[in-house]
C-alpha cells in the first residue's frame, strides 16, 4: 500500500474547510457515486497522490477532519 501523501490538504470540493462534506465526498467518489473528474482529481492529490481512491484516503480525510494532519 502506498504511503498517504506527506501534506495533505483534504479539501475536496475547495471550500477552504475539512470538514465532513470532504469526507462523504470521499466516501462517494469510493463508492462511484461521485463522478465529477474534478473533484475526483482534488481527492487525489490532496489526500492520497497515488492516482486511485482507496479506504485509506477516506481514512486520511477523516483524520485531516477530525484531528487535523500531524
Ligand atoms: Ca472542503
Amino acid at each position: 500500500m502506498d504511503a498517504p501523501y506527506s501534506n495533505p490538504d483534504g479539501d475536496i470540493n475547495n471550500d477552504a474547510a475539512i470538514d465532513v462534506l470532504d469526507t462523504q465526498l470521499a466516501v462517494n467518489i469510493f463508492l462511484g457515486t461521485e463522478t465529477n473528474a474534478t473533484l475526483i482529481g482534488r481527492a487525489d492529490t490532496r489526500l492520497c497522490n497515488t492516482g486511485y481512491i482507496t479506504t485509506q484516503t477516506i481514512a486520511t480525510c477523516s483524520n485531516i477532519f477530525l484531528v487535523g494532519w500531524s
